[in-house]
């Protein structure tokens, strides 16, 4: 985005009709957003209308009024909500999408659970609602609380917005546990949702593209009285925390649900057999366009909840269940320009923009194009109008163009040669051994390169890297387009800059005093990340989360690391001890390295580690009371997934293993726990409960 010259200089009479103007159309932005959950313009957009708004008061102080829009709070959207943990986390589903996928579910279930051919196995189906999920819950039989899933860890509180939903009651009927979650689908019916678009459109508001959006803007809404005049509806299908449990399989928990007062789904039913399951789809798709509310398909589960246990969780999705979802949904529409986003690695990568349509209920407007070569290979031409596929939550997709719509003199697409953002030559490196172009086309302009500096910091604020909290994308784009952060070792002199600066962040757009404090303070706690996020947060090529783990584990630090690193020429023994960690190889080594050859990185590196002390993988290790230990978990989880679980020993210097063996040294074990724990019985190896585990490990 241009910056916007502060060097233009209207009249007075000229600067309070721009700010009247921008002001208006800015608080239309911010009811579009904040009220309706439906932004009409890039967040880029929206920052250089404020920034301007701003510009104007600041040359012309008489601007400023009580009704300026720089005088009231602007509510950040991820503020708008307290944040609730939720006591268990709220599940997601692992997806399936043909009929063998059904077939294979079952038989995976009755192997993981060693069931005879003979013995039977219930499961039940019902239709998946497209909404958005809640847990609701109740203590002494009363509404106490009210969350969005969220990331599933942590959710909104959106207590007051689902007390004006009618059917979810405010207190339970029939004695319910006295501590009990409800967990369910929000929805819109769809005549609802017509008549809510009808009322947009008349108010010249804008519309909402599909049900599930309008529930989640209106329940979303700050103010609940509005929330009150969208019809919302629910259906419980699950459950969290619990007390007790009033069942003991998954219909019977359902009944328990409508026995308390929630409505439940008709359609849910149990099955026996993978023939009942998918005759039970073919219905529910059969009364799909019936229903009145959207559902994109149709959710098994085991029937028993001591099998439930014993089955578990591959990572966040249970075992036990699975969404067999309707197929992917097909629209033409024209392809209207070909954009090329340049990544972290330089890669270009092309994005489609098209006239927006209607795919399954969501407006599509972008859709990928993976790359070069399959631009070729279906031969889209910009003018072309194409088929859209889009199938549940992933990016639609381009299938190709419709020849017989294809617009006189539209011409083959010539991918660029060069590099969008800062003109350098683009080039598809040639892999040495096969001698074939790689598929992608880089930016060879790294040093000089915006987009890839841009992305390179994102990189090594990011979540997983060094997980600068308050520093994410739009504010690295602004502090970059600023000149304020370049290179990793500038944000960590932000604040003596800023200090010392006339333009402070506290007085900017969209920060204050609280946010830019805490945004220094997320820098300063930072300042000492573990190796191996460091390591990865240099964004070197081929340098994932696991083999920075991996190059962290052999040297233990960063000098270490460097040291042999520098030296990693072709053919050199610093080269070969690279390749020979277990895990890596040539394409790493290689790879690690090119950076540090790079006397350009070797600066960037000198600048940072003035700020950054990476710990030492030992020193992390030998103050836990499992360093070097290797453990096994076994059993399901309760208080944390299998992955968290697995990060938190790693990081404590543990070694997970899969398996137990006279190597093992513990094993924590949780319901449902088999061999795995009898085998440790069996090996005389220590076994601890996952609340032991929380205890040993200082995280409980
Ligand atoms: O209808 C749904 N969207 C739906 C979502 C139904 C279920 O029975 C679910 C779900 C998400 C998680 N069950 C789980 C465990």
């Amino acid at each position: 985005m241009k910056k916007q010259a502060p060097t233009t200089h209207p009249s007075a009479a000229q600067a309070r009709r721009e700010h009247e103007r921008l002001g208006a159309e800015i608080a239309a932005h911010d009811q579009r957003y904040y009220g309706e959950d439906a932004p009409s313009v890039s967040d880029a957009e929206y920052d250089s209308l404020r920034r301007r708004y701003e510009e104007l008061e600041a040359a012309f102080p008489e601007l400023v009024t009580s009704e300026s829009l720089t005088r009231k709070v602007g509510v950040a959207p991820s503020e708008k909500f307290a944040k609730v943990r939720h006591k268990a986390p709220m599940l997601s589903l692992g997806n399936i999408f043909s009929d063998d996928e059904v077939l294979e579910f079952v038989a995976r279930v009755r192997r993981f659970l060693g069931l005879a051919e003979e013995a039977p196995l219930a499961i039940t189906a019902e239709p998946k609602i497209d909404g958005l999920s809640c847990s609701l819950r109740y203590e002494g039989g009363a509404l106490v609380q009210a969350a969005t899933r969220g990331d599933g860890f942590e959710g909104e509180d959106v207590t007051a917005n689902v007390r004006t939903i009618d059917e979810i009651p405010h207190a339970l009927r029939d004695d319910p546990p006295e501590i009990f979650e409800v967990r369910g689908e929000v929805y819109m019916a769809h005549a609802d949702f017509a008549a809510l678009n009808a009322r947009q459109a008349a108010a010249s508001k804008p519309l909402f593209a599909n049900p599930r959006n309008a529930a989640a803007g209106s329940l979303r809404q700050l103010d609940p009285a509005i929330t009150a005049q969208r019809p919302l509806h629910f259906f419980a299908y699950a459950w969290g925390e619990a007390s007790a449990l009033p069942a003991d399989t998954q219909m019977g928990m359902v009944s328990a649900f409508k026995r308390f007062g929630f409505p439940v789904n008709p359609l849910t039913i149990l099955c026996h057999s993978a023939e009942d399951l998918l005759s039970h789809y073919r219905r529910i798709e059969a009364l799909r366009a019936t229903l009145g509310y959207d559902i994109d398909g149709v959710v098994y589960k085991v029937d028993s909840l001591a099998l439930q246990q014993r089955l578990g969780f591959v990572s966040r999705s249970p075992r036990w269940a699975t969404a067999h979802k309707f197929p992917a949904e097909k629209a033409t529409t024209v392809l209207r320009d070909i954009e090329i986003q340049v990544g972290r690695t330089g890669a270009l990568t092309p994005v489609a923009r098209l006239d927006p349509v209607t795919v399954g209920g969501v407006v599509v407007a972008n859709a990928t194009l993976h790359n070069e070569d399959e631009i070729a290979r279906k031969d889209i031409r910009i003018g072309d109008t194409v088929t859209v596929q889009r199938a549940g939550d992933v990016i639609p997709q381009i299938l190709g163009p419709i020849l017989e719509k294809r617009p006189n003199g539209a011409q083959p697409y010539a991918f660029p040669q060069t590099c969008p953002v800062c003109g350098s030559a683009a080039l598809r490196e040639i892999d040495a051994k096969t001698g074939t172009a790689d598929v992608v086309r880089r930016c060879t302009g790294r040093l000089v390169c915006p987009a890839q500096a841009i992305e390179g910091l994102k990189h090594f604020a990011s979540r997983n890297a060094l997980d600068i909290e308050g520093l994410g994308d739009k504010q690295i784009e602004l502090f970059f387009r600023e000149g304020l952060i370049r290179t990793p070792a500038d944000i960590f002199t932000l604040e003596a800059r800023d200090r010392a600066s006339l333009k402070k962040l506290k007085d900017r757009e969209g920060y204050g005093e609280t946010s830019a404090r805490n945004l220094f303070s997320a820098i300063d706690a930072s300042r000492k990340p573990p190796l191996n996020r460091f390591v990865f947060a240099l964004g070197i090529r081929h340098v994932g989360e696991t083999n920075a783990r991996r190059l962290a584990r052999h040297f233990g630090s960063f000098e270490a690391l460097r040291a042999v690193a520098r030296e990693a020429l072709e053919g050199s023994e610093a080269r070969a001890e690279i390749n020979n960690i277990e895990g890596l190889g040539e394409v790493v080594a290689e790879a690690v390295g090119d950076f540090f050859a790079e006397p350009h990185n070797e600066t960037v590196l000198d600048a940072l580690l003035e700020h950054v002390t990476p710990q030492p993988m030992e020193e992390i290790a030998s103050s836990s009371p499992v360093a070097g230990k290797t453990v096994v978990f076994t059993g399901s989880l309760e208080r944390m997934t299998r992955d968290e679980a697995k990060a938190t020993a790693e990081r404590l210097g543990a070694k997970v293993a899969a398996s137990v063996s006279k190597k093992t040294d513990l094993v924590i074990a949780g319901p449902g726990a088999g061999s795995k724990l009898a085998k440790a019985v069996e090996l005389g190896i220590e076994t601890i409960s996952e609340e032991d585990w929380l205890k040993l490990t200082g995280q409980a």
